[in-house]
């Protein structure tokens, strides 16, 4: 590797780059081949159009739309079937013994944490929840083939990668009450979880926003991996779902990272619905992997029941992504969303239960890996019983010090924009504190820490 600054080209981690020097404000210009080639017009007695843009297609006198419909639908890649036999045993899983009883055991947390918290906004307890029933195995196998450094945005049904990660119970119930030690000072809806020392940006409500950010994310990664060649290269990776792929953003955030050739995996979970709309009134093409292709991005399926398929194409599309300096690649994983979509949401309302009970009974990643655990003996009914006792107790255990725990200090909807407090602000927390005042018995201050002492200090100090 070299970098020779004032240079006309840099070779970087493999690559040839023009620019003479490596600063944020710069870009630099990776050339792929097909680019390199800028003639327009073609040569005399050519067989093939040389057009910036659509370059090397051959010419042909058979009109012949290309008509998707008659193509065979893009295939999906998997390592073990629905009895959890392994396909190709010279390849294996790729995954220790120790390693897949850790993902075990992960899956079953996350979904005995999901049915919990379910009935526990049934209950009145929790204002709102989203399970990830029937998409355990994308999130926790996915994550568990990343390093902790790469840079993640989720969408929200992203529970497992947090889990994956080391975001603890506590954690979770923290933000889930929106108490004082939830890491995002109650600012947040429920499950909009966050934390930079996993290097995972807290979650947004508003569909599809998260792609351009890691599309963006990954290009100051592809800088940083050329500027500190010492350090292990990093790279974003951003979670979505197939109806957040029908935003503008989730156009636009392929394109620049694809034209921009930058670090990103965009993993695509493709569970069928969107809310209550099916993926038959959502887009007419071939999923989601289709699309990739039209960004000129490196695309597979995958079979998202099967953890050790998942695991092993998030470990290539890794590889991939820092391929020559730096590509995107876009994975769509298939796995049915068994759950509502959240609990404000009755899914029997536009889905047969009939449907539902079929997916549960026909496929599940859990029981999937459950199945070749057993195959190898490492698993069996006792341990299970053992497992899911201790689970109950640990999560119940979080569940009841997060309820108690003390609500944010009030100040604290004031954090966070300005170093100071501006004009307004003032003004603004003059009247929250006044109206407090005027009308305790409306509002449980002593439930947030520091009282309404928060507020006081604020109007005395200007200052957070
Ligand atoms: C910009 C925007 N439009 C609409 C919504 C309302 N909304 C929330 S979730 C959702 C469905 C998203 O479906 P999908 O991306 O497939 O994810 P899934 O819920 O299936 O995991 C919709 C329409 C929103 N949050 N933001
Ligand atoms: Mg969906």
């Amino acid at each position: 590797m070299t970098l020779r600054y004032g240079a006309r080209r840099i070779r970087c981690r493999g690559f040839w780059t023009t620019p003479t020097c490596l600063n944020a404000s710069q870009t630099p210009k990776v050339t792929v081949p097909w680019q390199r080639c800028r003639s327009v017009a073609s040569t005399p007695n050519a067989e093939r159009v040389l057009f910036p843009g659509a370059l090397n297609s051959k010419f042909t006198n058979t009109i012949e739309f290309l008509r998707p419909t008659t193509k065979d639908a893009i295939p999906t890649y998997r390592v073990m079937d629905q009895y959890g036999k392994v396909i190709d045993k010279e390849i294996g899983t790729e995954t220790e013994d120790e390693e897949a009883l850790s993902l075990y055991r992960n899956m079953v947390c996350l979904s005995m944490m999901d049915v919990l918290m379910f009935e526990a906004q049934r209950q009145g307890r929790l204002s709102f929840y989203m399970v990830s029933a029937g998409e355990e195995g994308i999130a926790i196998g996915s994550a568990s083939a990343l390093s902790p450094s790469d840079v993640i945005f989720c969408q929200y049904r992203e529970t497992g990668v947090y889990m994956q990660r080391g975001f603890t119970l506590d954690q979770f119930m923290n933000q889930l009450f929106s108490n004082s030690k939830d890491l995002g000072l109650g600012r947040n809806m429920p499950v909009h979880y966050g934390s930079s020392d996993l290097n995972i940006h807290t979650i947004s409500s508003t569909l599809a926003t998260q792609i351009p950010h890691a599309a963006g994310a990954a290009y100051a990664l592809k800088l940083q991996n050329m500027q500190q060649p010492d350090i292990p290269p990093r790279i974003a990776v951003c979670y979505f779902g197939e109806g957040a792929a029908s935003e503008g953003d989730f156009h636009a955030a392929l394109n620049i990272a694809a034209t921009r050739q930058v670090p990103c995996i965009f993993i695509c979970r493709n569970n069928g619905y969107a809310i209550s709309t099916p993926t038959s009134d959502q887009y007419r093409g071939d999923g989601i992997a289709s699309r990739g292709a039209g960004y000129g991005i490196d695309t597979l399926r995958v079979d998202g029941n099967d953890i050790f398929a998942v695991r092993r194409a998030t470990k290539e599309a890794r590889r991939l992504a820092l391929e020559n300096g730096g590509k995107p690649v876009l994975i769509e994983m298939m796995a049915y969303r068994v759950g509502h979509h959240s609990t404000s949401d009755d899914s029997f309302a536009y889905r047969q239960r009939v449907e539902v009970e079929d997916w549960k009974r026909r496929d599940n990643p859990i029981t999937r890996l459950r199945k070749w655990l057993e195959g190898r003996r490492l698993w069996d009914e006792g341990k299970e019983r053992e497992l899911r006792s201790r689970l109950r107790k640990e999560i119940l255990l979080a569940f009841d010090k997060a309820e108690k725990g003390k609500k944010p200090a009030i100040k604290h909807v004031f954090d966070g924009v300005w170093e100071e407090l501006t004009e307004e602000q003032r003004w603004h927390v003059e009247e929250l504190r006044d109206i407090l005042e005027r009308y305790p018995k409306e509002y449980d201050i002593d439930a947030h820490e520091e009282g309404l002492d928060s507020l006081r200090e604020l109007e005395k100090g200007g200052r957070r």
